[in-house]
């Protein structure tokens, strides 16, 4: 990577969890309605991983979708003013936190059901091969959605037909409020993968050049036509699972000793050992940020609300 790249990762970083911790302010005063889960301290893996796709590839995601949202190339005006439910956001102001999707950016969602988008993702794949393109599909999950029937048919059915899919689940240790141990038979998720024949590796989750030097290599593999392969990111959320959760099933010193991992603490560390960019440079572009976010928020709170018609559009495919 050049100069510019690693700070663009840098960049994109911050500014996901700069808009997320405005959205939570947001949300505290009554301006983003439904559900908001946070994907603070996870930034480093879509970071790292749709950085090394090829605008060829499709992503398709859960919920906790506006930071895969920024790494695609959404901007931070249509997240917030998605967030808070305005036609110019990038579903309108009709799919809200949950469902940020954009099919020209092959970003394909945003999925609220838990482990629904696995066999959506293995159809992408299918779609590829079908076509003969060398897209991949680029498939994120939470360690929870690996305990749904949805994973085991899509993975079994990803290695039965070599479908060009990365899956990644991303294990932040918990479910809503379940630890991965109370809920899954094997606490290290990659083992499901061997029940398919799948290969797979784990990777630090906190590290974005790991995640990403992970995927390139993976991504790769898959293009020259060897089937799916699996990756667990071990990763860690700072907040709650989603807005007002009283985290009643976690200790506080747990928390703060992930948050020593901080993954943009350690990127930035990295980018200045490495003296790929000096602390001025860096401030500079978290000033930048910094106003991004302002301007996305009077964005979004001066755009318009979806008209009543809006109601019946984007229902079918035309
Ligand atoms: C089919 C289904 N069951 C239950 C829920 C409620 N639910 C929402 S999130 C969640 C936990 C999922 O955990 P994980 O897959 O690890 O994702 P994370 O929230 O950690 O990113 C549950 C059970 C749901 N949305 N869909
Ligand atoms: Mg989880």
């Amino acid at each position: 990577m050049d100069k510019k790249e690693y700070l663009d990762l840098y960049h994109q970083m911050v500014l996901i969890r700069r808009v997320e911790e405005r959205s939570a302010e947001l949300y505290q005063q009554g301006k983003i309605g439904g559900f908001l889960h946070l994907y603070i301290g996870q930034e480093a893996v879509s970071t790292g991983l749709i950085s090394a796709r090829k605008p060829q590839d499709s992503v398709i995601t859960a919920y906790r979708d506006h930071g895969v949202a920024i790494n695609v190339g959404i901007s931070a005006k249509e997240v917030m003013a998605e967030l808070l439910g305005k036609a110019t956001g990038i579903s309108k102001g009709k799919g809200g936190s949950m469902h940020m999707a954009d099919a020209e950016k092959k970003y394909w969602g945003g999925h609220a059901v838990v482990g629904a988008h696995l066999p959506i993702a293995a159809g992408l794949a299918l779609g590829d091969q079908y076509k003969s393109t060398d897209g991949v599909t680029i498939c994120m999950f939470g360690d929870g959605a690996t305990n749904i029937g949805f994973f085991h048919e899509a993975v079994n059915l990803s290695k039965v037909w070599n479908l060009p899919v990365l899956w990644v689940t991303e294990n932040n240790q918990y479910g809503m409020g379940t630890a991965v141990e109370r809920a899954s038979a094997v606490s290290e998720i990659i083992q499901k993968a061997e029940g398919y024949g799948i290969p797979n590796a784990r990777v630090d989750g906190m590290n974005v050049i790991e995640v990403r030097q992970a995927a390139e290599e993976h991504l790769e593999f898959i293009r020259s036509g060897n089937g799916p392969f699996f990756l667990e990111a071990v990763t860690y959320r700072f907040r709650g699972h989603s807005m007002g959760d009283p985290e009643r099933y976690r200790q506080k010193d747990e928390i703060e000793r992930w948050q020593e991992e901080d993954p943009i603490g350690i990127y930035r560390a990295f980018l200045l050992n490495e003296k790929v960019a000096t602390v001025e440079e860096l401030d500079e572009v978290e000033n930048q940020v910094e106003i991004e976010t302002q301007e996305a928020i009077e964005f979004a709170e001066s755009s318009p609300e979806p008209a009543p018609e809006e109601l019946f559009t984007d229902i079918y495919a035309d």
